[in-house]
């Protein structure tokens, strides 16, 4: 997980319960980055709040651990603020599709080319195994009282129905797989899903490994399956083809690459034919000096504004995840 010298992995303590899946999409992770040779300083991973959100700590490159259920919208403003850089969020079934479900579709429709990677395990892991938005009607896990009272949302169908153009499923445990899965989703231009089954030993006693292993298998093993759209002609048939497949969850539950959609437009590219100088002056590049070569931020006046802030902020989570 080293290239060029690079280490992709950090040295903080990875604090996940032994067995997690966590594990396995935080290697599948590293191996694509170094794979791809990603420049750290170019790179940002972006999380929620949850056991996922604790992914970018593990991860040598830039970082962000926002809030629960913000972790998009915290992305898309790095990726327009700075359209250069890899943007990849992870996030758990509960941050990206409870409370962050409106920014999930959001960047559906913009097409952002950003990555969203999301930890499905069917609880809420870090607040003691609630359930989740993808956690079937009826189904009782070990930490509910009576079975799950509402229906799961089926996240294929929802990304796709929003509008993201790389859509793929993978499995925690068939790291080669979801490596690969992680590549293609990097290089895709514009908003791509990935699906992550990932299996949670402390909380989720019903989709275990064991339940999973059992199941999986490979979408691209059928040699008629096609998810790529070549021609606008082509989408509304590969659209219905794979939201069919995803309901597919039984006996077999599929994963690999469901959807793909090269013949749509991307935000940047949209906003670029909008603001011609956009591609040249963004944020990222802009002077924060003026003519005069002073800065345009007032240091004295930021100190006095946030200086006790940052300082007490950092004081109180010292040592602690946030919650
Ligand atoms: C606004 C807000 N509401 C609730 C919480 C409490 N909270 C922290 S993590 C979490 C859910 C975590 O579940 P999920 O997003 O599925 O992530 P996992 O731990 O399973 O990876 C909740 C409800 C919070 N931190 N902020
Ligand atoms: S509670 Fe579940 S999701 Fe969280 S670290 Fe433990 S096994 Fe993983
Ligand atoms: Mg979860």
């Amino acid at each position: 997980m080293e290239s060029k010298g690079v280490s992709y992995k950090s040295s903080v303590w990875v604090d996940w319960c032994p067995g997690c899946g966590n594990f396995g999409i935080l290697t599948a992770v590293l191996k694509a980055f170094a794979e791809l040779k990603l420049d750290p300083s170019e790179t940002v991973i972006v999380s929620g709040i949850g056991c996922s959100g604790k992914l970018p700590h593990f991860v040598n490159v830039n970082g962000v651990h926002t809030l629960h259920g913000r972790a998009i919208p915290f992305a898309m403003g790095i990726k327009l603020a700075n359209p250069e850089l890899t943007v990849v969020v992870h996030g758990g079934d509960g941050d990206l599709l409870g409370i962050g479900a409106g920014h999930f579709v959001a960047l559906g429709r913009r097409n952002l080319d950003i990555v969203v990677a999301l930890h499905n395990n069917g609880v809420y892991g870090l607040t003691k195994g609630q359930a989740s938005p993808t956690l079937p009607l009826d189904t009782k896990t070990k930490a509910l009282p009576k079975p799950n009272i509402q229906q799961a949302i089926n996240p294929i169908a929802l990304a796709i129905a929003s509008g993201y153009t790389f859509v793929a499923r993978g499995y925690a445990f068939e790291g080669e797989h979801l490596k690969n899965i992680i590549i293609e989703a990097i290089k895709h231009k514009g908003a791509a899903f990935i699906d992550i089954l990932q299996p949670c030993v402390t909380f989720n006693d019903i989709f275990t490994s064991e339940y999973y292993g059992k199941r999986v298998y490979r979408l691209e093993k059928d040699q008629s399956w096609d998810p790529v759209v070549r021609d606008p002609g082509e989408r509304v048939p590969k659209m219905l083809k794979a939201i069919e497949r995803s309901m597919e969850w039984s006996e077999r539950i599929p994963i690999g690459v469901f959807y793909v959609d090269n013949t749509i437009s991307t935000f940047e590219e949209r906003l670029s034919s909008r603001l011609k100088v956009y591609p040249e002056i963004n944020p990222a590049n802009s002077s924060i000096m003026t003519e005069e070569s002073k800065s345009v931020i007032d240091n004295a006046k930021f100190k006095k504004i946030f200086g006790d802030l940052i300082v007490s902020v950092s004081k109180r989570t010292q040592g602690r995840s946030p919650q």
